[in-house]
């Protein structure tokens, strides 16, 4: 199963692909995971994406599109794959089309978790991670709107769009969740 993860910065992708992929035995590909293990191994894939990042700009397509290529021919993923955070932008959500079809595979389930930007701005404060001061926030939401929320049409049309509602405790979300996998993965 390929199940993608949609939501704004701090709706909790990284923490539902968490319970998600121990639940399925399925593999976590977090791009902004592997970007920051970049950073910190300095990599020049790290330093490159950094400064990105610290403005709580998109890293371009082109970096985001080839890292993920070499992390999905990885055979972990053939029996199942959680993209967390990808794709997030429109050229992205096509590469990766492209990528599967080769492939014979398509997005089983696109999800998208949907949470008010107050409790966003809330939580992302609490978590004091370098890129979530009060400022990159406001243009990471800004970003999201307008570069990442196309998806969600994009995935409707194709019929592979559900929604949850990602302000509830972390187990409500995911009992939420699994009930819209089992819908799609009977
Ligand atoms: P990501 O690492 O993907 O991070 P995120 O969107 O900020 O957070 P996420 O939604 O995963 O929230 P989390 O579970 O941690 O991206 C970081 C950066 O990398 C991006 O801004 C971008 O620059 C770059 N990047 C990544 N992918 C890219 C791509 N494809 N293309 C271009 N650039 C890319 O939860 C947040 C907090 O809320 C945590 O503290 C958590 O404990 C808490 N929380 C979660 N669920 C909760 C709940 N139900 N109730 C209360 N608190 C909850």
């Amino acid at each position: 199963m390929l199940v993608v993860f949609i939501g704004p910065p701090g709706s909790g992708k990284g923490t539902q692909a968490n319970q998600l992929c121990q639940h399925l035995s399925i593999t976590h590909l977090s791009t902004g995971d592997m970007f920051r293990a970049a950073i910190q191994d300095e990599t020049e894939l790290g330093v490159q994406a950094q400064e990105y990042i610290n403005r709580g700009e998109l890293v371009p397509d082109q970096l985001v599109v080839s890292m993920v290529a070499d992390a999905l021919g990885n055979p972990p993923c053939n029996s199942g794959c959680l993209l967390d955070g990808f794709p997030r932008s429109l050229p992205q959500a096509e590469a990766l089309d492209q990528m599967l079809d080769a492939e014979g595979k398509k997005v089983d389930l696109a999800l998208e978790l949907n949470v008010d930007e107050k409790v966003l701005i809330d939580r992302l404060l609490a978590r004091k991670r370098p890129d979530d001061t009060i400022d990159t926030i406001h243009h990471r939401l800004q970003v999201y709107r307008e570069q990442t929320s196309p998806l969600l049409n994009y995935y409707r049309e194709r019929g592979q769009l559900r929604t949850v509602n990602g302000d509830g405790t972390v187990d409500e979300v995911h009992q939420q969740i699994l009930a819209e996998v089992a819908e799609k993965n009977p």
